[in-house]
């Protein structure tokens, strides 16, 4: 299975690691730290040294009860960041639900980009199928919007659900021109599920990954980490490795986290073991 990005070329053979940058003021974990251009390009670039696949840049808060950034904030966050960045090696992202922006970013370089709203903002599918470039999509589930998207959280199968849902969103995609090896599916954690919600989805997420496209899962530092641990955003890597690997063992091919180095080296470990063979000297 490949993945392809732009001008980049993905092999999933082993989980990939996306790297979370936010340049927004308002983020849930590390909102603020990154706004200033030379902040955000140190930190892009030192999460490619730790064996960054996938560099993923957000200029638009999604949290719950986050307010709406408009275009030209985030095209005034992003452009210029992508446009220093293109040389880094690594293939760039850009999470943002804004067809506008979205053109904007590919022509400044970007190789993926990632929308939670699984383009359905008019112009957003448009956008992609019409790129000069064959950058990839992130097809996220969400139910509501960001601001409103924890009140009365209600699903009859969840799974079935969240399948469903990504299975008609890659399907139109395809339908309108984007090639199978450009598309990403995502549950969504946390996007208007409950804690409950969340495990369920991902005890089951062979279910998502039997869809055909590769999985990536964003359960970073994320709340049911937090509700699970007791522990506060800045102290729940453990337990995000945790999720990582539960994921990955499930299927997943790509982990969107804000702990790049920690990642690394637990998939190392994972990859390892799952790929282990005996030489000749032991095998005696
Ligand atoms: N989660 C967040 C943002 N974008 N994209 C995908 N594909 N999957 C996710 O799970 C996902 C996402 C929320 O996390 P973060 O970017 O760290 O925080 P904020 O939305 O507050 O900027």
């Amino acid at each position: 299975m490949i993945l392809r990005c732009g001008r980049f070329e993905l092999a999933l053979d082993r989980p990939r690691v996306m790297g979370v940058l936010n340049v927004t003021p308002d983020s849930f974990s590390d909102g603020g730290r990154f706004l200033e251009m030379d902040a955000a390009l140190e930190h892009a670039r030192r999460m490619i040294e730790e064996g960054a696949d996938i560099i993923d840049i957000g200029a638009e808060s999604t949290r719950p009860g986050a307010t709406p950034t408009s275009e030209s904030d985030e095209m005034r966050r992003i452009v210029p960041l992508l446009e220093r960045l293109a040389g880094a090696g690594a293939p760039v992202s850009v999470d943002t639900r804004k067809p506008a922006v979205m053109r904007a970013a590919i022509a400044a370089g970007a190789s993926m980009i990632n929308d939670v709203a699984a383009l359905r903002a008019p112009g957003a599918l448009e956008t992609l199928a019409s790129a000069t470039k064959p950058v990839a999509v992130c097809l996220m589930h969400m139910r509501g919007e960001p601001a409103s998207m924890q009140q009365r959280v209600a699903y009859t199968d969840v799974v079935a659900e969240v399948r469903g849902f990504l299975a008609e969103r890659a399907g139109a995609c395809e339908a309108a021109g984007i090639a199978h090896e450009r598309i990403v599916v995502d549950p969504g954690f946390g996007f208007g599920k409950t804690v409950a919600h969340n495990l369920v989805l991902l005890r089951e997420l062979a279910q998502i990954v039997a869809l055909g496209y590769p999985v990536l899962v964003g359960l970073s530092r994320k709340s049911t980490i937090g509700t699970i641990t007791g522990r506060e955003v800045g102290e729940r890597v453990a337990g995000s490795l945790g999720a990582a690997l539960a994921a990955v063992a499930r299927g997943a091919k790509l982990v969107r986290v804000h702990d790049v180095r920690e990642t690394v080296d637990a998939l190392k470990v994972w990859n390892a073991v799952e790929t282990a063979a005996l030489g000749r000297a032991e095998r005696g």
